[in-house]
């Protein structure tokens, strides 16, 4: 039943929290029949706030340090690992019967509620160490047992990355082994984004990525973005490496995230990355991209760009790595 399941994702401050609506929004887009829920931390804005209250059903603050309970101990102990707290908190979300949780990093381009027949915890191979998950995205089942089993493990094992990921790995140890339908089937590593998909053929796959996770250190919401000409500018090296994907996160930010944000701030100046007609001597400004549509449609028309973002070579060395 749609009602007792969630999406679940984190804003631990303004940036992340751009994601998160972007997020949402793209999953709304997509028509899921699921609950939107968002966790945030004590440094989201007011006016942040009020924007994911207008796109989540949830918007549910975590204040590790002020929570008194054993998380807090747990914080205590290993004060490094706080946004990794603050994250398996997603646990106690125990409304729900079972939870899809996406990074604020990510974004969906098609519905993926299909996600919630499958079993806690499955997630999808890491583009940098297959034999781990990456938890960028993961399916769990809220309960309390588990998240006190969860803190346990943080406080005596700690994280073998300093992260979430390190921990819930460590945690959910026989992911690799133990039940292959929990692995959430061909990620490829397309020049520094990871995609998920459930299509067998990488043919097919191409045109039907269903979630882009902004991995690496600058995200998204670094760049700046010319509404009218449709440009990107910023870090060149970086925004070349997944630049279509990069499109569709602005043009929703900028069409449906954006104006939300002038409701909640009302007269308040604030940051929303968007520019108009910027100097190319302020920033270097990349050619106009793509939509991921028109590139699903070339790829189609037998027309995938090999040597640039669809480089066969990639698709084959993640292949023959998945299908060994
Ligand atoms: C926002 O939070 C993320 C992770 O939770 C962190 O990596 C980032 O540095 C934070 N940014 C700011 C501006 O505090
Ligand atoms: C979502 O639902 C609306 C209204 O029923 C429909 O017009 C739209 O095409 C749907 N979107 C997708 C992506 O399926
Ligand atoms: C993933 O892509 C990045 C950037 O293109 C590259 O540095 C890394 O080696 C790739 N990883 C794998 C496992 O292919
Ligand atoms: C991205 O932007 C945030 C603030 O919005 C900043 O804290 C962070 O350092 C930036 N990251 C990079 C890699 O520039
Ligand atoms: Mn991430």
């Amino acid at each position: 039943m749609a009602a007792d399941q969630a999406f679940v994702t984190l804003a631990t401050n303004d940036s992340y929290a751009r994601g998160a609506m972007v997020l949402g929004k793209s999953l709304r887009n997509h028509n899921t029949t699921k609950k939107l829920v968002v966790l945030i931390g004590p440094q989201v804005s007011e006016p942040c706030k009020g924007v994911l209250q207008r796109i989540y059903d949830e918007v549910r603050m975590v204040d590790v340090l002020d929570s008194g309970d054993t998380a807090h101990l747990a914080m205590m102990k290993r004060p490094d690992l706080g946004v990794t707290f603050t994250k398996l908190h997603c646990w106690t979300l125990t409304h729900f019967s079972k939870c899809v949780f996406m990074d604020a990093d990510t974004l969906v381009l098609s519905n993926i509620d299909e996600l919630f027949e499958r079993k806690e915890l499955s997630a999808a191979p890491d583009p940098g160490w297959p034999d781990c998950f990456n938890s960028g995205v993961f399916v769990f089942c809220p309960s309390m047992e588990t998240y006190g089993k969860l803190l346990q493990y943080c406080t005596e094992h700690g994280s073998f990355d300093g992260g979430d990921q390190g921990i819930l790995n460590g945690f959910f140890g026989d992911w690799a082994t133990a039940d292959i339908s929990k692995h959430l089937p061909f990620v490829y590593n397309l020049s520094s984004i990871a995609i998920y998909t459930y299509l067998p053929a990488f043919k097919q796959y191409g045109g039907n990525a269903k979630v882009v996770h902004f991995l690496g250190k600058t995200k998204p919401w670094n760049y700046t973005f010319d509404p009218k000409a449709k440009r990107i500018s910023g870090s060149m090296t970086e925004a070349t490496s997944h630049p279509t994907f990069l499109m569709d996160w602005w043009t929703l930010y900028s069409s449906a995230v954006v104006p939300l944000m002038y409701e909640q701030y009302g007269d308040q100046p604030f940051h929303s990355g968007c520019v108009e007609g910027e100097s190319p001597l302020q920033a270097q400004a990349l050619p106009p991209l793509m939509s991921s549509q028109e590139r699903k449609e070339r790829w189609e028309q037998g027309q995938a760009d090999y040597l640039g973002m669809d480089s066969f070579d990639n698709i084959q060395r993640k292949l023959d790595s998945f299908l060994k």
